[in-house]
């Protein structure tokens, strides 16, 4: 259903014209979106080992919040708050986290995606009841949205704990896609978020 509105909206990109440059980018590869400006960090960490998750991760832009959440846009009463998640998984020296009230969102800047990406994961904690609605932003040339796709609904009830690993279409990516955001949704309750990895290149 989703890809299929993803391809509907690659036509209509066709028709648009976009087609050389789009090529391009599609057929330069990965990470593909590197002139553009975007975060394209390398994943070299493994930073959810203590859980069995071998995978090599990369740290999104400002991802464990301790510069306030710069880059990010934070809405509906989100903001930075003292205090880490509990495993420090970034860096026992990071203090920040961001505070999600019910309803209130936070999106990641775009960070450049290869065609191969797998998944993410972050931790989040919650008030009992809470979830993290994720949901992620592929966007084209242009900044241009190709599609929003829901990445789940996860659990932040009680104290901080990792989410399971989120994948994005894996080897699907909606065509042209050249970067990737993520929204985070405070659903049920308020909760809050730290840490957030994107493996860019898939390694397990
Ligand atoms: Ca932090």
């Amino acid at each position: 259903m989703a890809l299929n509105s993803f391809v509907r909206r690659a036509r209509a990109a066709l028709a648009l014209g976009l087609v050389g440059g789009a090529i391009a980018m599609a057929a330069g590869a990965a990470p593909a979106a590197a002139g553009l400006g975007l975060a394209c960090p390398s994943a070299t960490s493994t930073p959810f080992s203590a859980w069995k998750d071998y995978a090599n991760y990369a740290f999104a832009p400002d991802g464990g919040f301790e510069s306030g959440g710069s880059g990010w846009s934070l809405s509906g009463g989100a903001r930075a708050v003292s205090g880490n998640e509990t495993y420090f998984v970034h860096s026992s020296a990071d203090k920040t986290s961001v505070s999600l009230p019910k309803g209130a969102s936070a999106t990641s800047p775009g960070m450049c995606i290869s065609l191969l990406s797998s998944k993410m994961r972050f931790l989040t904690r919650g008030d009992s009841g809470s979830s993290v609605k994720v949901q992620v932003i592929y966007r084209g040339l242009l900044s241009s949205v190709l599609g929003i796709f829901d990445g789940g609904t996860i659990s932040s009830g009680g104290s901080w704990k990792p989410s399971p690993a989120i994948g994005m279409l894996g080897g699907t990516l909606p065509l042209f896609t050249t970067s990737v955001s993520f929204r985070f949704t405070a659903v049920g309750g308020n909760a809050a978020i730290d840490d957030v990895y994107l493996d860019p290149m898939k390694s397990s």
